[in-house]
């Protein structure tokens, strides 16, 4: 059901000072860059290597660009630091419904747009033993790829 992990997040003041260092300490280079609106952030994906599902996994950088947002409460209360894991899996929908029938509280009501085309959905931290739990499905893992 769940196949790889697909991003580490990691909340960050500057995105551009923060890409500075995992490419100036480590040779991670962007991948990909993006505004994602609804979630409230600018984001940068750093690919770190392939998975055996066909998919890859990635940093995700997030600056957020409102103080209303999720990742600019999670700064204000903790700094800067890791924000959340995400699991990858070719059906989120599925995958969040066989979650939430365990208990969990899933807190999209459906699916929605993330980084480069996917679709995500958010699991309670709460339930999740305090670790803020996203699932993914890449535009290549659903049907037809
Ligand atoms: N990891 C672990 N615990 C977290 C957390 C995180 N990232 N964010 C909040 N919490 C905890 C808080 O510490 C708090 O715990 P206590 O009650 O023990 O103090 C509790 O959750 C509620 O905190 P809050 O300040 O009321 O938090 P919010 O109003 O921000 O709601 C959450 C928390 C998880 C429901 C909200 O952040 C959310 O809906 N997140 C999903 C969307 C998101 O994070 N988007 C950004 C990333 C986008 C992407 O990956 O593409
Ligand atoms: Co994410």
């Amino acid at each position: 059901m769940l196949t790889r992990i697909d991003h580490i997040g990691i909340a960050c003041r500057n995105l551009d000072e923060t890409v500075r260092f995992y490419r100036e300490t480590y040779g991670f280079e962007v991948t990909h860059e993006e505004v994602n609106e609804e979630q409230g952030v600018r984001e940068a994906m750093l690919r770190i290597n392939g998975t055996d599902d066909g998919g890859a996994s990635y940093l995700q950088l997030l600056e957020p660009i409102r103080e209303d947002s999720p990742v600019a409460r999670f700064l204000a209360r903790n700094g800067e630091g890791v924000h959340h894991i995400a699991f990858g899996t070719a059906d989120v929908a599925g995958a969040a419904a066989a979650v939430g029938g365990r208990g969990v509280r899933v807190l999209d009501a459906a699916p929605r747009s993330g980084s480069m085309g996917s679709l995500i959905t958010f699991l309670h931290p709460k339930d999740c033993g305090g670790v803020l739990t996203e699932l993914v499905q890449a535009r290549e893992d659903g049907p037809g790829h």
